[in-house]
């Protein structure tokens, strides 16, 4: 249905119709990106789940391959569902997936290349010997899914990590393997948090606490912090934790008890789900691939013939300031995508205002902005024991002395469409300042079938920091990075007047006290290449 085509993205990754969901088996190989996913060949909704495939030069312009894995087996003909590639140190790809049996029972399987040479990676073996793991004794048979990317032990082993729950405890299975086939179970856990439901999707990797910006899945040593992300099937988000991994006893602990998996930080407090980290041993660098589903109907979905895409894949690094969060940003890539940009400096923005930028279509944008709020009203401000939350907040139109300020993305020039994304700074009980970051969809549409959600959460803000935020527009998706990446936000959103050449971008400051001093440069984007394969792109 054409008439529903703009809210389709020009430079996000997503097939060319039908439903997609998780990433599966992110890798480089042979110079090329590949990049699998959850697809449904038959529609726009989740069922008859096999692999899509695609790859890529630079994880921005794509080409589309044939179905990767279909259901064709006992072992998965419910579905191929979410898998993990490792990269054994001679150069062998090996490829673990859970499959949904006959029976509807979660098993995991091997698969590998049929023709390793062949960089892109068309065909797939099945092993013909699964399933390599059922589920163990006392584990329910669809509590069992998502195995990760294998990790090295010291004594020369694979490790695996596989999500389930033990009744509402989220809990990440061990299991050892040399070959791939067969499996031994590790006893305990490597990690359990109480009351967090089925862990889905779970991901395992180390981080530099040096600087760098990635690291193998495998390494070990003094620099190395890990984190457990898990995707929580009961509401829908990947929470992560920064901790320490003790290998001989099996076990994960986490930094800070209170910010444990599940129950503190997330990648993204808007719409980002089942999400996969991978190792580019090209640049050395650990890339985020995430699930951004839709905010619409089901019906829409199906009126227009395609549901999700795939966020921008952003680098994962610690964040060395605060030692106690991740920094996620868009891959260096997408900036071959900027096309001309409008420079903004120093634009004074008064308490209750709307500044037009005349940057011209605004549909497909990069923007870079920091704001400053003027010190001495913050100083003299009688608002104080101030708590703020974006769920529960009024979103850009509920004023307070110090928020909300920030963009009015996705607008159309009359304003009865718009998203924003901004800041909202409260003096909290302790005389500190508390900052946070939301973008909030109430006003996005005038569609009513969607939805109005306003995201957000706590930003942490180093003294002598300015407000910063990052934002990634195209279409139907705002992706915003607050402070260097430290609190990340997606919306999906649908407007009906504000599309194509009728997209507007504004500054705007709601507090009643702050005066607003921003800075911004902005990019026009140009679409990404996002096509079925042709036989002399072989290179
Ligand atoms: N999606 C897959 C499962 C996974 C879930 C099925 C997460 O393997 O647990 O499509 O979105």
């Amino acid at each position: 249905n054409s008439m529903l085509s703009w809210q389709r993205t020009a430079y996000h990754f997503q097939p060319e119709k039908n439903w997609m969901n998780d990433p599966n088996g992110p890798m480089y190989y042979k110079g090329w990106y590949h990049f699998f996913y959850q697809y449904n060949p038959k529609g726009a909704v989740w069922g008859d789940i096999v692999w899509g495939h695609a790859v890529s030069k630079d994880m921005i312009h794509w080409l589309h391959l044939p179905l990767a894995m279909v259901a064709d087996q006992w072992y998965d003909k419910n579905g191929v569902w979410t898998g993990s590639a490792t990269i054994l140190p001679d150069g062998q790809v090996v490829m673990l997936y859970t499959g949904s049996t006959n029976e509807s029972v979660q098993v995991q399987n091997l698969a590998y290349p049929a023709d390793p040479s062949d960089p892109l990676l068309v065909d797939w073996i099945k092993y013909p010997a699964n399933p390599v793991l059922f589920p163990p004794p006392g584990i329910g048979a669809k509590d069992f899914r998502d195995p990760t990317t294998a990790w090295l032990t010291s004594e020369g082993k694979w490790r695996i990590t596989i999500g389930s729950k033990l009744n509402k405890t989220g809990i990440a299975l061990v299991y050892d393997t040399y070959d791939f086939k067969t499996f031994e179970r590790v006893e305990g856990v490597l990690h359990a948090v109480p009351s967090t439901g089925m862990w889905e999707c779970v991901d395992f990797f180390p981080v530099s606490n040096r600087g760098e910006n990635g690291f193998d899945t495998s390494i070990k040593g003094k620099n190395v912090k890990h984190v457990v992300k898990v995707s929580l099937d009961d509401d829908r988000h990947d929470y992560y934790a920064l901790g320490t991994y003790d290998e001989k006893n099996v076990k994960f602990t986490p930094d800070d008890f209170k910010n444990d998996v599940g129950i503190g930080l997330r990648y993204d407090y808007g719409i980002f789900y089942a999400s996969k980290t991978f190792y580019d041993q090209s640049k050395g660098r650990r890339v985020l691939w995430g699930w951004i589903g839709e905010s619409d109907s089901e019906y829409a979905d199906v009126a227009k013939g395609w549901a999700s895409v795939q966020g921008i894949p952003r680098t994962v690094a610690l964040d060395r300031k605060t030692g106690r969060n991740l920094l996620q940003w868009p891959v260096a890539e997408v900036e071959s995508l900027r096309l001309r940009s409008d420079e903004f400096q120093n634009l004074t923005v008064n308490p209750g205002s709307v500044v037009p930028l005349e940057i011209g279509t605004a549909a497909q944008l990069d923007i870079e902005a920091e704001f400053e709020i003027d010190k001495e009203a913050l100083e003299k401000t009688s608002q104080s024991n101030m708590e703020y939350e974006c769920s529960s907040s009024g979103g850009a139109t509920e004023r307070g002395a110090f928020g909300p300020f920030g963009l009015l993305v996705l607008a159309d020039d009359h304003l009865s469409e718009y998203t924003s994304a901004y800041f909202y700074v409260v003096k909290g009980s302790d005389g500190q300042l508390k900052t946070s970051f939301c973008s909030d969809q109430s006003r996005s549409s005038l569609a009513t079938d969607v939805s109005k959600k306003n995201f957000g959460s706590f930003v942490p803000v180093l003294k002598d920091e300015k407000l910063s935020v990052r934002i990634l527009v195209d279409h139907s998706i705002v992706e915003s990075f607050a402070q260097g990446g430290r609190t990340c936000v997606t919306s999906r959103v649908y407007p009906t007047r504000a599309i194509y050449g009728a997209a507007r971008l504004f500054l705007f400051n709601n507090a009643t006290e702050a005066i607003v001093n921003a800075s911004l440069k902005v990019w026009q984007m140009n679409s990404a290449f996002i096509h079925p394969f042709q036989p002399d792109q072989r290179n």
